[in-house]
C-alpha cells in the first residue's frame, strides 16, 4: 500500500548503483561493505589497529505482511493502552482534556514519531525524513492485536482499570474494546507476586506444561487463521516473574529444556513456556519484562529453529535516561562514582514488584545498564582507581501515584583535581504511555528484520539474522545478546545500529557527521 498511515508507505527514492530492485518489485538487493578495525592490545598497553572490511549483500522482502500482535498480559496497563491507542489512531478519534483537543498520535515511538537524517540539500542543510518512510515498514494502524491474560476482564474494562488514558478518550474507544477478551493464559503462581492471585480467573487448566505449550501453539495458529494473517509476533508484557534457577539437566540445553517441560518441571516459568511455543511455531517472541525467560536452553532452541527472540525489559523512562546520561558523563571524561536511582509508582506493575523476588528481577535489569559504559573508559575506571560505580536501585509501591511513576536519580561524579559534580533528576514517567510506544517499535523493527536476509561474498545462500535480535536493544533495559557477546547499552550507539542498517539497505553509507562541506574550504 502506498497510503500515509498504513504499512509500506515510503517517500524516499535513493539513486545508488549498490541497490537493485527485483523486476516484480518483490525484493531489493543491496551491496554493502562492512568496515571495522581489528585491534590488538600489546603487553605494554599499546594498540595495533588494522582496518578490516567484508562485503555483504542484503536482500529485503518489500512486501509488508499482515501482522498479528499477540500480547501476553494483554489486559494490563501496557496492553490496554496500546490497544486503545491504535484504535484511536486508526479511526482518527480525537478527545478533550482540560487543556483542549488532542489529536491521536504515536509520540514516544521511534519508528512512528522520529526522523532520520538522509543527507544534505544543495545549500548544505541537513534533510530529515520520517524514520519509517525509507523502506517499507509495518504501521501500527495495521496491527491486529490479540493475546492472553490471566485476568478475564475485557479490554474496555481493563483500560478503565489501568487509569492511564483520559476519560474522554476511554469513553470513545470503549465500544471498540468491550468485545475484546484475552485468551486464558499459563499461570504458575510461584513465579509472580502472591498479590496477583486475585486477578487470576482466566487460566489454562491443568499442570501439564507440555499441554500448555501445545495450547499456546494452537491459540497462535487459530488467531492467525481467524484474522487471515501472514505473520504473528508475540510480546510478553505480563507481570515481572522471579528469576528461574539455572539447573544443569533442566534448562541448560535445548533438549533438556524440552524434556523438563514434558516432565512439567517446577522451574520452567510461564514466560519460557510462551517463548518455547513461539520458537516451535517459528514466530518472533519479545520479552518486555526483566526475568530470565531466555534460559540457555531456550536460546539454544531459538538458534536451532532459526526463530527470532528479543529481550529483556522495556527501557522506558529512568533507565533510558541513564543509558544517555551515563554515556555522556563517561564520554566527557567525567567519572561517575555513584548512581542512586529511586522510584515509586502505584500501578499493578508496582504492586507486583513490591514482592522481593520480583523486585530482584527488576533490580538486576535496571542495574546492568551502565556496565559496558564503565568498561569503555580505562582512564576513569581501572584497578588503581577502582572499576565499579556504587549503583543502587530502589522501587517502592505507592498506590496514590498510579501509573505516574516518579523516578529520582542522583549522579555523583568526580571532576578534575578532586572536584565533584552532582546531578539530581526528578522524572515523572507516565509509565504506560512511555512503554506502549516501545511495543510498537519492537514489533515494527522485529517484523522488518525478519524480512531481511544476507550473504557474505562467496556464499550462495541468503540467511536470516542470528536468532537473538540485538537490533532491538534500543528499546530494552538489559539487551539480550547471542551467547558470549557483551551487550551495548548506550542509547545512541543502539540507535545508530538500526539507522545504519536501514541506510545500508538503500545503498547509503553509515551516518557521518564529518560535515566536510562546511569544514573544508
Ligand atoms: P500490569 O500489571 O498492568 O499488566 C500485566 C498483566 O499481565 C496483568 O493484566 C496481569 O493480569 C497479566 N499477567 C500476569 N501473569 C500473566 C501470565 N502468566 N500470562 C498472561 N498474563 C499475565 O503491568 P504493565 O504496567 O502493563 O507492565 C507489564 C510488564 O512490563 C511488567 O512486567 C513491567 O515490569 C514491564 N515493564 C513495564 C514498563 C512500563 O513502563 N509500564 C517498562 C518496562 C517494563
Ligand atoms: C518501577 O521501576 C517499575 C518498572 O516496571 C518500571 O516502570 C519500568 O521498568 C520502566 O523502567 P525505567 O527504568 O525504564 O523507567
Amino acid at each position: 500500500s502506498a497510503t500515509p498511515g498504513r504499512s509500506g508507505y515510503t517517500t524516499v527514492q535513493v539513486f545508488s548503483d549498490k541497490v537493485q530492485v527485483a523486476e516484480d518489485q518483490s525484493y531489493l538487493l543491496s551491496k554493502f561493505t562492512y568496515e571495522n578495525a581489528l585491534v590488538e592490545t600489546t603487553a605494554e598497553g599499546k594498540y595495533k589497529v588494522k582496518p578490516v572490511k567484508e562485503d555483504y549483500e542484503f536482500k529485503l522482502d518489500l512486501k509488508v505482511p499482515k501482522v498479528g500482535v499477540m500480547l501476553v498480559g494483554w489486559g494490563g496497563n501496557n496492553g490496554s493502552t496500546l490497544t486503545a491507542t491504535t484504535i484511536a489512531n486508526r479511526n482518527g478519534i480525537s478527545f478533550h482534556t482540560k487543556k483542549g483537543k488532542v489529536e491521536p498520535n504515536y509520540y514516544g515511538s521511534v519508528t512512528q514519531a522520529s526522523t532520520l537524517k538522509l543527507g544534505i540539500n544543495a545549500q548544505g542543510e541537513d534533510i530529515y525524513c520520517p524514520f519509517n518512510e525509507i523502506v517499507p515498514m509495518l504501521h501500527p494502524n495495521d496491527f491486529v492485536i490479540g493475546g492472553w491474560d490471566i485476568s478475564s476482564v475485557n479490554l474496555a474494562d481493563a483500560m478503565a482499570r489501568s487509569e492511564v488514558l483520559d476519560y474522554d478518550l476511554q469513553r470513545q474507544v470503549a465500544k471498540h474494546m468491550s468485545g475484546l477478551k484475552p485468551l486464558p493464559s499459563v499461570y504458575y503462581p510461584d513465579f509472580i507476586a502472591a498479590n496477583q492471585e486475585a486477578r487470576a480467573d482466566n487460566v489454562i487448566p491443568g499442570s501439564d506444561k507440555w499441554a500448555h505449550v501445545e495450547q499456546l501453539r494452537k491459540d497462535i495458529r487459530e488467531f492467525k487463521a481467524n484474522n487471515d494473517l501472514d505473520r504473528v509476533i508475540v510480546c510478553w508484557t505480563a507481570n515481572t516473574e522471579r528469576y528461574a534457577e539455572i539447573i544443569p539437566g533442566v534448562n541448560d540445553t535445548a533438549d533438556n529444556l524440552l524434556k523438563a517441560i514434558r516432565e512439567s518441571h517446577s522451574e520452567v516459568a510461564p514466560s519460557t513456556i510462551f517463548a518455547v511455543a513461539c520458537i516451535l511455531e517459528g514466530i518472533p517472541f519479545i520479552n518486555g519484562s526483566p526475568q530470565n525467560t531466555f534460559v540457555p536452553g531456550c536460546i539454544e532452541l531459538a538458534e536451532r529453529h532459526k526463530s527470532l527472540i528479543g529481550g529483556d525489559d522495556f527501557k522506558s523512562g529512568q533507565t533510558k535516561l541513564k543509558s544517555v546520561l551515563a554515556q555522556f558523563l563517561v564520554d566527557a571524561g567525567i567519572r561517575p562514582v555513584s548512581v542512586a536511582s529511586y522510584n515509586h509508582l502505584g500501578n499493578n506493575d508496582g504492586y507486583n514488584l513490591s514482592a522481593p523476588q520480583q523486585f530482584r528481577s527488576k533490580e538486576i535489569s535496571k542495574a546492568s545498564v551502565i556496565d559496558d559504559i564503565i568498561k569503555s573508559n580505562q582512564i576513569l575506571y581501572n584497578e588503581k582507581k577502582g572499576d565499579k560505580v556504587d549503583h543502587c536501585i530502589v522501587i517502592k509501591y505507592m498506590k496514590a501515584v498510579g501509573d505516574d511513576k516518579i523516578a529520582m536519580d542522583e549522579y555523583h561524579s568526580e571532576l578534575m583535581m578532586g572536584g565533584h559534580n552532582t546531578i539530581s533528576i526528578h522524572n515523572v514517567c507516565e509509565d504506560s504511555l512511555l512503554a506502549s510506544p516501545l511495543i510498537i517499535d519492537l514489533v515494527v523493527v522485529a517484523e522488518f528484520c525478519s524480512r531481511i536476509t544476507y550473504r557474505k561474498v562467496g556464499e550462495e545462500e541468503f540467511k536470516p539474522f542470528h536468532s537473538v535480535l540485538s537490533f532491538l536493544s534500543y528499546w530494552l533495559k538489559a539487551p539480550l545478546t547471542r551467547p558470549g557477546v557483551e551487550p551495548v547499552n548506550g542509547l545512541n550507539k543502539q540507535r545508530a545500529a538500526v539507522e545504519n542498517l536501514i541506510r545500508a539497505l538503500v545503498g547509503l553509507s553509515p551516518q557521518s557527521e564529518l560535515k566536510l562541506e562546511e569544514r573544508c574550504w
